[in-house]
């Protein structure tokens, strides 16, 4: 992997608009890799922040994390073989039972996660599953509704950090529970597409255990000089293939022990997330 840092801040700004106008317009471009084959992984992070900077600056709030490419499923899918993380706003959130529109999104897909939620502030580098685990408050079910700005969904490992690992939308629901009381190996998730089971596995396809991808995610900002906050929603990584969804289509992600938690597609919705 190219880890290094090639591209100058104007660089940086450059490649931020391009995706911050994709996903505004819902057009695809290519992946960024192709106009800049030296990008390093450092270099994609450095485009994530900005993009993350943009956001709170037009007065979005960080609700948290996600690590994305962490179960074998999705790294077979996508084709890339290492995890990668991303940042989560308020803009991205929707409630449950909250239809989702699809209108102003290029090639939706879904994903069903285990996520956490923080209580004390987690610090890398050498952050553990065991230190993760102690600082969870709860963990409850997830469905990350993922958009590649990249034509095709196609894209290698640093076009996709530097485009926030794909991150669009997100909704979180179903039971909480405390992670002492369960069992986040064997714990089995099946997802439904309009009632047909199109994918299910267990929680320990997400790197054995999913606090071991949350820990990883912990790693990975500490690399940035960043620390996960008390109280942070961090998603541990889709435990399956990812599900295309077109309007119309009703997701059902049923959780052994934590519940289940559905989200139904539609054209528009009043609530739809505003161009920005
Ligand atoms: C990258 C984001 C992956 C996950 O849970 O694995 C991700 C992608 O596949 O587009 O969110
Ligand atoms: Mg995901």
């Amino acid at each position: 992997m190219n880890n290094a840092a090639t591209l100058d801040d104007a660089a940086i700004a450059r490649l931020a608009d391009r995706l911050q106008t994709a996903a505004a317009t819902a057009t695809a471009i290519a992946k960024l890799s192709d106009d800049y084959p030296a990008m390093g992984i450092a270099d994609a992070y450095r485009v994530q922040a900005e993009l993350r900077r943009r956001a709170l600056a037009r007065g979005e709030r960080l609700v948290g994390w996600k690590a994305g490419l962490t179960s074998r499923a999705k790294m077979a899918q996508m084709g890339v073989a290492e995890p990668s993380i991303g940042f989560l706003t308020s803009a991205m959130v929707r409630a449950e039972g909250e239809p989702v529109s699809v209108s102003d999104l290029l090639h939706p897909r879904v994903e069903c996660e285990v996520a956490f939620v923080t209580r004390r502030a987690l610090a890398g580098p050498g952050c553990t599953a065991e230190q993760v685990l102690a600082a969870t408050d709860h963990v409850l079910p997830a469905i990350e509704i993922i958009d590649s700005r990249f034509s095709g969904f196609s894209f290698d490992l640093v076009s996709a950090v530097a485009d926030n690992s794909s991150s669009a939308r997100y909704v979180g629901g179903g039971r909480a529970r405390y992670p002492a009381e369960l069992d986040l190996r064997s714990l089995g998730v099946v997802l439904e597409k309009n009632g047909e089971p199109v994918a299910m596995a267990a929680a320990a396809a997400v790197m054995g255990h999913p606090a071991n991808a949350i820990a990883m995610l912990v790693n990975i900002l500490a690399a940035q000089g960043e620390v996960l906050a008390p109280g942070s929603f961090v998603m541990s990584g889709g435990i399956t293939e990812a599900i295309p969804v077109r309007a119309g289509d009703c997701i059902t992600a049923k959780f052994q022990d934590l519940g289940s938690l559905s989200v139904r597609f539609v054209e528009q919705s009043g609530t739809a997330a505003k161009a920005s």
